[in-house]
């Protein structure tokens, strides 16, 4: 079990609270219901957007009133911001996207840049909040970069993640052009929950063909990070849902329901809001064919559609709005006469007495998704009905819900001929059969309720281990930590600099020929090279011609391979520190390497003097990442003998001889030459750089990791603009 005192702090797009005339009105909607629907004994606070101007005061003043066991955390926003963001990237880009329905996909960079700013607005604003033994759930797909951001700035914090809507086959998912950008963003959270397999399935392949990354069972490591996932079928309140059901007032609108329509003999009910991927247009079509196909029941049927108003300014809605509109009317003249009306249509918000009333009252639900994450409607249904004369669900297959909801009637809703069936079978089962139908169901959703889903999924999160980072964060936004600035003025300003190349002093490039140091780097290695007090010695995993050519004019010290070979500014010499056993080794590794080469598209091989890199960074994802596993197993397998590791890094796989490591060669160095007056900082962002940093701990250096990976440092930077930051301060100290 979990911790009871823990708080949740659950963030969501919007607060289920707006203000109007002094007055909090709750929203509506399935998130909603679902959050509001647990019951937990951990305290609650909730945050969320509040789009509009000078509203603050106001906003902040009506919920002081509010009787609430939950907090709630505004997070203000001006209402031009909020529309780019939400309706210019939300709902016109991921809303679609995630659905499916690709041709409704509106892309506009400057709303995409205002989805970032407000997804980092929203965890800067959080990491104000969040106390030391929080856990934050964020929910749905608005908030999709929320977890990297706020990784990064509090990475001790557990951090969860649930998608209300499906996630899509990877070959709809790979359209999105910034694909990359919003799985690395969701990776950032420590565990991820989906209402459905296939919805976990499909976000892996993404993961796969997108990143290129081969994620375990139900773990994903990206960056170092490991990201759980999992299946958390979302539910609702069941005892909130049976008290209205059985409420006065519920009762007696039942009673006006059925007055009124007093000839009808069977109800089907539709709840959805008005959005195109609740296909109301099949439901109506299927309605349509069953009326030509069963005229018996013309006459003596209703189909009563709730269709809620959503995003009404824009376009595609109103288009679908007129088209609905246009089908009823066509339906209702085609089958209607004085006295009957075969479609009641509502186009509005009901309360929730009257959504329990018209629940109770119909004899089936219709629900006609083309995609729909869950659809809670369904189990709203199942668990208002009475005992005496339940009534039946029909399911689109497209739902998360028809997992499990096992006594549905499920249905293909593209097959208008099978829905009409389905229906014309729903109302002639048998009483017996609809309560054991109903039965199963409401016995199900009354021990799987929301509470239920939040325990689970937090019960999950807080079994994560997050990597204990106590790697202190050096950031731009502010200065140099205190304990380097001593340990450099203590050392009167003498310092040693033991600087990576790639990714630390550079960005990683697609082509590594390309990664090459900006004027701004080079300004600055070269005025420290210029201080008698500073020494810079670069230690990368580079060959020595390619560090050569960088560093030519600088009077800074070179390690190439991992320290396989040294460079001795003093002298202007190179000597190499390893034992040369490449003889034995070198060329059938070569070889082996080379046929790889031939077979995997864009992959080549670069030669070291004491290592040999295959890189596919260019290569098709899949067949790549297969073929590397293929070579690190065979080069394993046939240099057993030889003193060689071979390991694999970002997109490549290394052999190369043993005793060149960026660890051992440190301790040579620090033997050799005398920098016991000197401060000594270590910067590094990859594996290598690891055995760096142990050997330099022991020495009392100071190490700083980049990247978000944990790591033997004891401090760490974000990326490799921070280095160059962080580089110039210290000038500025000297
Ligand atoms: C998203 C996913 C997923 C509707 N009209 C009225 C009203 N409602 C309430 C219903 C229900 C909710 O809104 C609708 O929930 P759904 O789950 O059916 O659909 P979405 O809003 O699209 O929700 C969905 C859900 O998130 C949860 O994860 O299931 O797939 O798309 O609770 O009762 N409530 C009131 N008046 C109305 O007129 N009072």
């Amino acid at each position: 079990m979990f911790d009871k005192k823990n708080r949740w702090i659950i963030v969501s797009n919007r607060l289920p609270l707006e203000v109007k005339n002094d007055e909090i009105i709750r929203g509506s909607g399935g998130l909603i219901t679902a959050i509001t629907g647990i019951d937990s004994a951990n305290p609650i606070l909730w945050a969320g957007l509040v789009p509009g101007e000078d509203i603050e005061n106001d906003y902040l003043a009506s919920l002081k009133k509010l009787k609430d066991k939950i907090q709630y955390h505004p997070i203000f926003i001006k209402k031009k911001e909020y529309h780019k963001y939400y309706n210019g990237f939300c709902n016109d880009v991921l809303w679609p996207l995630l659905h499916y329905e690709t041709e409704y996909v509106r892309y506009d960079l400057s709303n995409w840049k205002t989805y970032i700013d407000v997804n980092k607005k929203i965890a800067r604003n959080l990491s104000t909040l969040i106390a030391k033994d929080d856990i934050v759930w964020i929910h749905d797909f608005h908030l999709l970069l929320v977890p990297k951001f706020l990784k990064k700035i509090k990475p001790n914090c557990k951090i969860g993640f649930f998608l209300h809507v499906p996630f899509p086959s990877y070959e709809i998912f790979r359209q999105l052009p910034m694909a990359n950008h919003i799985l690395e963003g969701v990776l950032g959270a420590d565990l991820i929950g989906f209402h459905d397999y296939s919805y976990l399935r499909y976000f892996v392949s993404s993961v796969r063909g997108v990143l290129g990354i081969y994620p375990t069972k139900m773990q994903i490591e990206f960056n170092q990070h490991q990201t759980k996932l999992g299946v958390f079928p979302a539910s609702i309140n069941y005892q909130i849902f049976r008290e209205i059901s059985k409420s006065q007032e519920t009762a007696l609108l039942m009673d006006k329901w059925k007055q009124s329509s007093f000839e009808i003999e069977k109800v089907i009910l539709g709840v959805d809001r008005l959005d195109y991927t609740k296909g109301i247009d099949l439901k109506l079509k299927a309605y349509e064919v069953f009326l030509e196909k069963y005229p018996q029941w013309r006459g003596r049927i209703q189909l009563l559609q709730l269709a809620t108003p959503t995003r009404t300014e824009v376009p595609e809605y109103i288009n679908l709005k007129n088209e609905i509109d246009m089908a009823v009317g066509r339906i209702n003249g085609k089958f209607g006469t004085a006295n009957y009306v075969p479609i009641k249509y509502m186009f509005n918000f009901v309360t929730p007495s009257e959504l329990a009333a018209l629940y109770a009252h119909a004899d089936v639900l219709l629900v006609t998704s083309k995609r729909d994450g869950m659809n809670l409607v369904a189990l709203e249904y199942i668990v208002s009905q009475n005992n005496d004369d339940p009534g039946v669900v029909i399911l689109s297959e497209f739902t998360g819900a028809v997992s499990h909801l096992s006594e549905a009637i499920s249905i293909n809703p593209w097959n208008i001929y099978e829905t009409a069936d389905a229906i014309f079978h729903a109302i002639n089962i048998p009483l017996s059969e609809k309560a054991r139908k109903n039965n199963i169901m409401k016995k199900f959703l009354f021990n799987y309720t929301a509470t239920t889903w939040a325990q689970r999924f937090m019960q999950e999160l807080e079994a994560y281990k997050v990597v204990d980072q106590k790697m202190r964060h050096i950031s731009s936004e502010e200065n140099i930590p205190l304990e380097i600035q001593t340990a450099i003025k203590n050392h009167h300003n003498n310092l040693l600099l033991l600087l990576d190349y790639d990714g630390t002093l550079t960005p990683i490039r697609s082509e590594p020929s390309k990664a090459l140091l900006t004027l701004r780097a080079r300004r600055l290695i070269h005025k420290f090279a210029i201080t008698q007090k500073v020494d810079v010695c670069i230690i990368s995993g580079r060959d020595r011609d390619f560090l050569k050519r960088q560093f030519e004019n600088y009077n800074v010290y070179l390690a190439a391979e991992h320290g396989a070979q040294f460079y001795n500014k003093s002298k202007g010499k190179w000597m190499t520190l390893v034992t040369d056993h490449k003889k034995k080794w070198y060329a059938s590794a070569l070889k082996i390497m080379l046929d790889f080469a031939n077979m995997v598209p864009s992959s080549y091989v670069e030669r070291k003097d004491y290592a040999i890199c295959w890189h596919y960074r260019n290569s098709p994802v899949e067949f790549a990442r297969y073929q590397a596993v293929k070579l690190r197993n065979e080069l394993e397998e046939l240099m057993r003998n030889y003193p060689v590791n071979v390991i694999s890094g970002k997109k490549v796989v290394e052999i190369k001889d043993h005793s060149a490591n960026k660890g051992v060669f440190l301790r040579w160095f620090l033997n050799r030459y005398d920098f016991s007056d000197k401060a000594i900082i270590a910067i590094g962002d990859d594996a290598t750089d690891e055995s760096l940093f142990k050997e330099l701990n022991s020495n009392k250096g100071i190490t700083i990791k980049v990247g978000a990976a944990n790591s033997a440092a004891t401090y760490r930077m974000d990326e490799h603009t921070d280095v160059l930051w962080f580089l110039e301060k210290i000038d500025q100290m000297l």
